[in-house]
């Protein structure tokens, strides 16, 4: 192990900037009431503290929400102009951005995630969005669907954990910018800053019902996503429950779009700068503990420069920071749930059944919580399950090749298509890479960057449309 040349003193972000409710509500046609369902507690996954009691909205709570949003489409946001809508998105915009310390704080507590990820990353990103899609909103006519395209009505949203905030703001944002009303349902596990949002849309002035907060697991997402008067389905989430909607919405007239899974594969060719691949291989995976659906968990190595990239990478984890999300140093914070812990746990025991070599990370894990050490496979095969099956979770299967084409195949050699990175010198074969590999965005000598102009989705298994961009757009227009 590398000697450290100094210790960090602790740097905790302070929590007393957020006021956590002991419990909440849901949130519909502008207020928070009071769910019929069960409640349920939402815990910080870093200590296992229980931070509040949040309501399960049940089949009705959904219907009452539904119901809202239909009439603030009818009555108020299908007559809003493009402008005076784009307003309002600014607004929420600017309010996001004073509020973010706020917001980081929150995500952090409620995700696990280091707080500089939040700070740095998702709320910023978030806003960006907000801004982003505000400037649309009155320019609908230019964006290329004819003169005059309309909105769907009703969007029915279900998103995950991983990123509870940016994900809402990839999926209200497009959707209030083209005139649409919305219902979402954040995750179980992470509810805290979506009941937030809520709070900045009431601040924003925005009317009620345009953008109503239904809280609850599985169960309140399916009763969203199959209600009878909803027009749009949009869903981030696993391939299995994708499919599962998929199902549902077949033969209704609802407009669908599906952000899955992914297991990217990141191609280090031997001309690469090894020392900027390592730090990409490690933001591709180890960023957010991997709990990103376009991670680069799939590490694909030239042969001659594999001993290599692999010896500086264990070094680079070695110097990786794990514990406490709040403290501004760390680099890996707490696994979101218990149940994600334990996939990780079954999928990388499989991983040495099947016979790969394991390393993890020489760290102390915390005694509470939920934590899991970087890891890597060496001697991997094409055939095992840690090379086929999304983790979601800090751990990277390392795969050599020897030809471009050789690469190319390996990369594509999955049910999945969201994402891939390319390292290399050569412009030429960055081109070619990027026309070959069967991926949504292919990043050339970076990884895991995002930009609201710029489209993102998958192909094959990991989905269907796009969020971001111009693109993004016609996931919530009248336009084939
Ligand atoms: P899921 O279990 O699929 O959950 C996603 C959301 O759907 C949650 O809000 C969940 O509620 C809800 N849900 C569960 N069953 C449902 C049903 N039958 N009908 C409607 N909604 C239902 O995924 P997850 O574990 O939260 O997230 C991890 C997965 O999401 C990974 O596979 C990852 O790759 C993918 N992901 C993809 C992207 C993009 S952009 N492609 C982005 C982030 C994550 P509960 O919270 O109660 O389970």
């Amino acid at each position: 192990m590398q000697p450290t040349p100094f210790e960090y003193a602790p740097a905790p972000e302070s929590r007393a900037v957020v006021d956590i409710a002991s419990s909440y509500g849901l949130y519909i046609d502008g207020a928070f009431v009071d769910g019929t369902g069960r409640r349920f507690k939402t815990v910080n996954p870093a200590t296992e503290e229980v931070l509040a009691e949040v309501a399960e909205a049940s089949g009705g709570d959904v219907d009452r929400a539904v119901k809202a949003a239909r009439h603030a489409y009818n009555r108020v946001w299908s007559k809003t102009s493009g402008r005076d809508r784009g307003k309002y998105l600014f607004r929420i915009a600017r309010i996001l951005q004073e509020r973010a310390r706020e917001f980081a704080v929150l995500e952090t507590l409620d995700n696990g995630k280091p707080i500089k990820e939040s700070r740095d990353v998702d709320i910023p990103l978030a806003a960006a969005h907000f801004f982003y899609h505000a400037g649309w909103a009155d320019k609908l006519s230019y964006a290329g669907f004819g003169s005059d395209p309309k909105p769907l009505g009703v969007a029915a949203q279900v998103i995950p954990w991983n990123f509870p905030l940016l994900m809402l703001a990839w999926k209200i944002a497009p959707a209030l910018a083209a005139g649409n009303t919305v219902v979402l349902k954040p995750a179980e596990t992470t509810p805290l800053t979506a009941l937030l949002f809520a709070e900045v849309c009431e601040q924003a002035d925005l009317p009620p019902g345009v953008v109503n907060i239904v809280t609850g697991a599985g169960a309140t997402g399916q009763a969203l996503v199959e209600h009878a008067d909803v027009d749009k389905v949009a869903f981030t989430g696993s391939t299995e429950v994708g499919k599962a909607i998929a199902r549902a919405v077949a033969g209704t007239r609802k407009r669908l779009t599906l952000e899955l899974g992914g297991k990217a594969a990141n191609v280090i060719f031997d001309d690469a700068p090894i020392d900027q691949a390592v730090e990409g291989i490690v933001r591709g995976i180890f960023f957010n503990q991997g709990h990103v659906c376009c991670a680069g968990s799939r590490l694909l190595v030239q042969e001659t420069v594999a001993d290599e990239v692999v010896e500086r990478l264990k070094r680079r984890l070695t110097t990786l920071r794990l514990g406490d999300p709040m403290d501004k140093n760390t680099d890996i914070g707490a696994i979101n749930s218990p149940e994600q812990l334990e996939r990780i746990r079954t999928l990388t025991g499989i991983g040495e059944e099947e016979g790969a070599t394991r390393w993890s990370a020489p760290c102390e894990l915390p005694d509470r919580g939920y934590w899991f050490a970087p890891t890597l496979f060496t001697d991997v095969s094409q055939a095992h399950r840690i090379a086929r099956d999304e983790i979601f979770g800090p751990v990277l299967s390392v795969l050599t090749f020897r030809t471009p084409d050789e690469a190319i195949a390996k990369a594509n050699n999955t049910p999945y298509g969201l994402s891939a990175g390319v390292w290399t010198e050569k412009g030429s074969r960055i081109l070619r890479m990027a026309n070959a590999v069967r991926a949504g965005v292919v990043w050339a000598n970076t990884f895991n960057h995002f930009d609201p102009a710029s489209p993102f989705g998958g192909y094959k298994e990991s989905g269907f449309g796009r969020e971001g961009g111009r693109h993004g757009l016609a996931a919530y227009l009248d336009v084939a």
